[in-house]
């Protein structure tokens, strides 16, 4: 899954793209170097982000998703919490909703997905992106996270969402440490049996990749965004090996190498044994 974000703020990219011909540009480049399917979004989502009002998110997302429909067969997600920017995004030709929210935000959200037939990201977070990172604490990370989206799917079935059109995600970055993140990518293969349905992994430039490798290096604070594609690629590596099937990046061309040279080796172990 590949990120196209139109919004002055994201954390890594943020800014970049707000002009829609840039972000269409953007998305097609993803689309070329290998994206299964592109996730187009008009609100960050990065710790301590202010809200985007629903006008404001629209003008940024459905030109962006219109012109990718008519521009390559890659299919689009829409990258909200918003029942209206769903339903628009949707109409202009997404056909999956990623929904950070999981829901909790605007439950309209939940009909406007089934009764469109959509496909649904459910993802976790603890609090809210403008709180979320101020003091996260869990019992056993693994377990809540997986009891939650366990919930989350359970209500989105119920509003009639497709049996077969769920992803849950673990929200890595989302109201947890780095301790929390690296304990849920340790637990990818129970979470994965816990939500029984594909698991989507978005570890992409995030801080805990930055602060991990400082601390590697003896350095303190973080490695800045443009240093954290290295530690991506171990954390999209990572998570397929433990049965994620679904990864969200920016850089799509190194993942799409990298778990290209995996699947190799994968059929190489198989034709061995
Ligand atoms: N991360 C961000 C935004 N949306 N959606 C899902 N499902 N999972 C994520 O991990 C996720 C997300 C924040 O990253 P960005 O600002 O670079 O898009």
């Amino acid at each position: 899954m590949g990120i196209v974000n139109v919004t002055p703020d994201s954390f890594s990219d943020g800014g970049r793209f707000l002009d829609p011909d840039a972000a269409v540009a953007h998305g097609i480049e993803l689309a070329e170097h290998g994206a299964d399917v592109l996730d187009v979004g008009g609100e960050s989502t990065r710790p301590g982000a202010a809200p985007v009002p629903a006008d404001e998110e629209l003008r940024r997302v459905v030109p962006v998703v219109e012109q990718l429909a008519a521009a390559t067969t890659v299919p689009l997600s829409v990258d909200t919490t918003k029942a209206a920017v769903a339903r628009a995004a949707l109409h202009a030709g997404a056909t999956v909703v990623n929904d950070v929210s999981a829901g909790r935000s605007d439950p309209e959200i939940l009909g406007v997905t089934a009764a469109a037939g959509a496909g649904y990201v459910v993802m976790h977070m603890q609090g809210e992106p403008r709180t979320m990172q101020a003091d996260p604490r869990y019992d056993d990370v693994v377990a809540q996270v997986g009891d939650f989206l366990a919930d989350r799917i359970e209500v989105a079935r119920a509003a009639g969402v497709a049996e077969g059109a769920l992803a849950a995600d673990p929200g890595i970055g989302f109201g947890k440490t780095v301790e929390h993140n690296l304990r849920l990518l340790a637990g990818l293969p129970a979470l994965a049996e816990r939500v029984g349905v594909p698991v989507l992994v978005g570890t992409s430039r995030k801080t805990f990749v930055g602060k991990v490798l400082a601390r590697a290096g003896a350095a303190s604070g973080d490695l800045p965004v443009d240093q954290r594609e290295e530690g991506t690629l171990a954390t999209v590596v990572w998570a397929i090996e433990r049965g994620a099937s679904i990864v969200r990046v920016h850089d799509v061309l190194p993942a799409v190498r990298a778990v290209r040279l995996l699947d190799a080796l994968h059929s190489a172990d198989a034709s061995a044994a």
